[in-house]
């Protein structure tokens, strides 16, 4: 026989397959942003440092980026992480009386 021996006979020569492992990657969320005609530029820029940590000048480049294309990512998190982001920036935004929209979409 072959050394390859996907099936693994025990005493009673039945063959018995072993179980595969089913691991799998958790699934990755982006944060993402969207465009309003309202909320200021220099708001948008504050929930992009910090809420998610970028420096005034990346903060700066997303913001235009949302307000030219409509949408842009924030950041990439496990599904937790996102949620809690999105309900955060949403909450402040809110209490800022800004209608700016934060919401996650799965990678
Ligand atoms: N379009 C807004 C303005 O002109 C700025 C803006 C940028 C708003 C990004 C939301 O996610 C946003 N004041």
């Amino acid at each position: 026989m072959s050394d390859f021996d996907p099936y693994k006979h025990n005493d009673d020569d039945l063959a018995v397959q072993e179980a595969k492992p089913k691991l799998k990657r958790p699934p990755l969320y982006k944060v993402i942003l969207l465009n309003d005609d309202f909320t200021p530029m220099d708001f948008v820029i504050e929930i992009l440092m910090d809420f998610f940590s970028m420096s005034e000048e990346k903060a700066t480049r997303v913001m235009l980026q949302i307000h030219t294309q409509g949408v842009g990512v924030c950041g990439t998190y496990s599904k937790d992480v996102a949620e809690t982001k999105v309900y955060i920036v949403n909450d402040y935004s809110r209490e800022n009386q800004h209608p700016l929209m934060c919401s996650m979409e799965e990678v």
